[in-house]
């Protein structure tokens, strides 16, 4: 596992911020600006993202989830591609043709989401076997929520992962609610985590707004991936902080239940670790934020003043490779 540095650190706080602030400002244009999209914001989650994705190669694969934004960010999709692909631009990621949270982008290896939540498991495992047929040692990382877990794809994709013990992580964003339903009522098992045992393949929980716990995890799955030694299936805690999308904001969540979860946000644990153990002052930490912001907005005017796409684009890269590619 690649030791990590104070440069790193200071690194992955950077993307911590950059997704924190990005998501704030998307919600805000969509309240109050004519932001074309409808915000799914993984506020709160961000540690899975910036975790999971520190250090990825640029040929490794994500597969995302609807509460990836970070994830996308790290793997290389610009914050103004990201931003202009929010307000459905021509020079956002997909051509102004998907959602942000659904983002695709060839390049940074990043395959478009799936609005049908847990169809993108199976590609993974497709990515991950394409990758062992052509003795290739890329991994593919999938990211889907607890709710996904009860989809026939996710069982599928584990049974078949494990059988041919093909290179590709599992990573579920266990955020305690699909849309307003608690993981108390829809999984019987205590921890997600206990499902892999099921398959025959390692099954990691892991604090999901701890940054550097993720990131170890993630990395020593990725390592067995690269050995030929499997899958994994690890289960981040979290809680996102917003409702579902921003048209349910309120999603009969009991409001203690979020504050106490706000109270351990990813980020300020990781500043604190940071701050205690002197691998930051707080000087250098607020010229990151202060820096990010510069970025978010100046993403922002890169996205408002770019054009729409043509209308004559509507039926182009949809289908076919041969038409051009909407996902570079
Ligand atoms: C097959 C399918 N069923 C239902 C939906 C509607 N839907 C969208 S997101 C979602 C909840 C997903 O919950 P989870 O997997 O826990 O992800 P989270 O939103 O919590 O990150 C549902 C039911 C859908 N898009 N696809
Ligand atoms: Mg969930």
């Amino acid at each position: 596992m690649q030791e990590l540095k104070k440069k790193d650190c200071l690194e992955m706080y950077r993307w911590l911020y950059l997704t924190r602030r990005t998501e704030e400002r998307m919600v805000e244009y969509h309240h109050h600006s004519p932001l074309t999209e409808l915000p799914h914001v993984s506020i709160g989650q961000e540690a899975i993202s910036v975790g999971a994705c520190y250090n990825l190669r640029q040929d490794d694969l994500i597969l995302p989830s609807l509460r990836t934004r970070g994830a996308f960010l790290v793997k290389g999709i610009s914050s103004r591609r990201m931003m202009a692909g929010a307000f459905a631009k021509v020079t956002g990621s997909g051509r102004g043709k998907n959602t942000s949270h659904h983002l695709g982008d060839r390049q940074c290896g990043v395959i478009a989401g799936s609005g049908i939540v847990g169809g993108h498991i199976p590609l993974g495992v497709g990515t991950a076997l394409a990758a062992k047929l052509h003795k290739q040692d890329y991994v593919s990382v999938v990211f889907f929520g607890d709710g996904a877990t009860n989809r026939g794809d996710f069982h599928e994709s584990l049974n078949m992962a494990a059988i041919w013990k093909l290179p590709v992580v599992f990573v579920c964003e266990n955020n305690m609610y699909a849309i307003s339903t608690p993981v108390s009522y829809h999984v019987a098992v205590p921890d997600i985590a206990n499902r892999a045992a099921a398959y025959g393949m390692p099954g990691i929980v892991v604090d999901g707004n701890d940054v550097l716990a993720v990131y170890k995890e993630a990395q020593a799955a990725y390592e067995r991936a690269r050995r030929g030694e499997g899958p994994t299936l690890l289960e981040c805690k979290t809680y996102r902080w917003r409702g579902h999308s921003e048209r349910d904001p309120r999603d009969g969540r009991p409001p203690e239940e979020v504050a106490a979860w706000k109270e351990k946000c990813p980020l300020k644990k990781f500043r604190d670790f940071l701050l205690a153990e002197q691998w930051a002052v707080a000087a250098e930490l607020d010229t990151i934020e202060e820096d990010v912001k510069t970025e978010v907005e100046d993403a922002i005017r890169f996205a408002e003043e770019s054009p729409y796409p043509p209308p004559e684009e509507a039926l182009l890269h949809a289908y076919s490779p041969s038409e051009g590619d909407a996902v570079k």
